[in-house]
This record gives C-alpha cells, structure tokens and sequence, in this order.
C-alpha cells in the first residue's frame, strides 16, 4: 500500500513511525476507511474521515472533547477509544482537505451478528452504560454531528424527495419496498407524538452491533466504538438499533428473504440487558418507547438505505449496484415481523 500520499504528513503531525507495510484495511463501517496500523510495537486505528457524510469536523470535536472532559471513565466498564490527540492537540489532522484521525487499537472480536442471546444481553448493557455514564451531562451541551439525523419525519420527506428526482424506473422489487415504505407513515405519526413526551439525552446514535468490541472469550464488552455520532437523543434510538441488528435472525446485508425474522430470544435479552442498567435512571416513559425505537430505527434505515438506492447510491458504500435495494429490502422483512410482536 504504497499510493498512501498523505503519509509523511501523518507521520510528522503524531510524531509516529508509520512504514505503509504495515498499514491493512479494516472493520466493516459503510463510512470511514479504516486501517488497521502498527508504528513500532503499538497498534492503532486509522482513519481516512468521510467530512461529505459528516460535514461538521469541529462538532465531533466538540462532542467528543466534552465528553472526555465530563464522563467518568470509572462508570463504563469497558474503553471507549476516541481519538488521540496530534501533536497540535487536534482531535482531526487535515492534509489537502482529507481528513484522518487516529484512535487506539482495543484487542478483541467485532461481529456483525450475535450468536446467543448472552451476547446480546452484554451488547443492551453497554450501550445503556454509554447513556448512563452520560446521564449528568445536559444534552443541550451536544452539538448535532449530522443534523436531525434520526429525525423520521425528515428522512420520510427525503425518501419522497429521492423518489421525486431518480432516474430509475419504479417497476418490480422497487415498486413493492417503495410502496411499502411509503406505508410507514404511521411511524412518523408515532415518533412525532414521542418526540413531545421524552427527555433528551446524550445517546451514542449508532449502536449497531458491530460498533462493540467483546472480549475474544465473549464474557464482556472490551469498547464501544464508532463515538461520531454521539449527541443529543432518545434512549428509544440506541435500543432500537440494537433491536435492528441484534434481534434479526439475519445480519443486515442478508439475502435470505424467508429467513429474516425477529429473534423473540435475543430481543427479550436486549430488552433485560437495557433495563437492569437503566433501572432507577430512565423514567417509566422512556421505558415505554423501546418497543417503538425497534420499528422506528428499522424503518429508518429502510428509508435512508431506499432513498439512496433511489438517488443513484450516493451515501453508503456498496459493493454492488443493487446493495442498497436489498438493505432496504432485508429491513423491510425485518420490520413486517417487529409489526407483529
Ligand atoms: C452507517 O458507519 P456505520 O456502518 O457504523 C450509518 C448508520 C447506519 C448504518 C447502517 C453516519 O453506520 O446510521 O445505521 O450505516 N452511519 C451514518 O448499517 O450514516
Ligand atoms: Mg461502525
């Protein structure tokens, strides 16, 4: 991997000794680039930041500077790995307008689907810590990382927007899932009277399954990562994408129609994990919303994954010209079952 042009850069604004032999793609992220490097004996992760998806550099900066400064590292049982400062005290380093940063390595196993309900059990647990540890901090504080990114209602009106502007013919599993999407309207009807009756709080807002780090062993959660999102939110948001990615009989990118079903088993363990941490902390209220952020987050992600399809695949990677058809697809099985809870 020798065509790393910002290299020297990089090498001189951390002081590190990086050689671009040591230097390997890594995780699965639809987003970022990120490496895997090694700079003599350390590991760390590197990555290449996507500043056209996440516009504002400076909010995560803030955010995550924030929380640095505010959350006690004693109340999370596991690292959260944000971003090592450059030798300028940058959380970002900027080289001909791209972007990098570079966090530590945390030792473990990332996995883009749950095995037994334990581990779902232990992913509900951290990601109420995150909220928990944060709990004291006002969400006010936060500055929006993506604007109104898990706001339904905009992502519905983005949805018609990209239906409005494609140059794609609507015939055939296009007709149908745009059709079917077009049917959740009663989802934003819902989010929107949530929205009136629930507290804000910090939320890590991206808490699908392969942001966690467990132990090799699976007995805990060594990190939470993926910490760019993190801001203002429901609780019902971070349950919800649990819910998306941990209580599906299939991974997200599954093709396996008649096999994408809810996992009562793993949801149940999603549900006792989020609550025995919560308990005392989120109000009867917040309680109350988890089951809707399961239909709402997969909904969502329906959205966002049709539209861009719609709008000729523009945000998310994809290997294939048709990946985002079939995300969009995958969740709507997913959420015909969560219907039927
Ligand atoms: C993106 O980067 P990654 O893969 O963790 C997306 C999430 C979606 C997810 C769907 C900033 O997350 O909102 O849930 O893909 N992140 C952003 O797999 O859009
Ligand atoms: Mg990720």
């Amino acid at each position: 991997m020798s065509s790393f042009s910002w290299l020297p850069a990089l090498k001189t604004q951390y002081g590190l000794e990086i050689h671009p032999s040591q230097i390997w793609p890594f995780g699965d992220g639809h987003i970022h680039q990120t490496f895997l490097i090694e700079s003599g004996e350390k590991k760390l992760i590197l990555q290449r930041f996507n500043n056209s998806v996440f516009k504002f550099p400076d909010r995560i900066s803030h955010n995550q500077s924030l929380l640095i400064d505010r959350i006690n590292p004693e109340d999370l049982p596991y690292i959260l790995p944000l971003p090592i400062p450059n030798l300028a005290g940058d959380l970002f380093t900027v080289i001909d307008g791209k972007y990098f940063r570079i966090s530590p390595f945390v030792a473990g196993k990332c996995i883009n689907e749950i095995e037994n309900p334990h581990q779902a059990y232990l992913a509900a647990q951290a990601f109420a810590q995150f909220i928990k540890a944060g709990i004291h901090i006002p969400a006010s504080e936060f500055q929006e990382a993506i604007p109104r990114f898990h706001n339904l209602e905009l992502r519905y009106n983005q949805l018609l927007e990209a239906l409005k502007n494609t140059k794609r013919d609507i015939i055939g599993d296009l007709k149908e899932l745009v059709e079917f999407y077009l049917a959740q309207k009663d989802l934003v009807e819902q989010y929107l009277i949530w929205k009136e009756k629930l507290p804000l709080r910090l939320t890590h807002s991206d808490t699908k399954i392969n942001n966690l780090i467990f132990a090799e062993d699976f007995s805990k959660v060594n990190a939470v990562i993926d910490l760019d999102t993190l801001m203002a939110g429901y609780i019902y948001y971070d349950f919800g994408d649990l819910v998306r990615t941990v209580a599906c009989t299939e991974g997200e990118s599954s093709q396996d129609w008649e096999k994408i079903k809810v996992d009562h088993s793993k949801y149940e363990a999603l549900l006792k994990g989020f609550l025995e941490v919560g308990k005392g902390v989120f109000t009867e209220e917040e309680i109350n919303s988890l089951p809707f952020g399961g239909l709402m987050m997969t909904c969502i992600m329906g959205f966002r994954f049709l539209a861009d399809y719609l709008n000729g695949n523009i945000y998310y990677a994809i290997h294939y010209e048709e990946q985002n058809l079939h995300r969009a697809k995958n969740q709507m099985y997913l959420l015909k079952g969560l219907r039927e809870i």
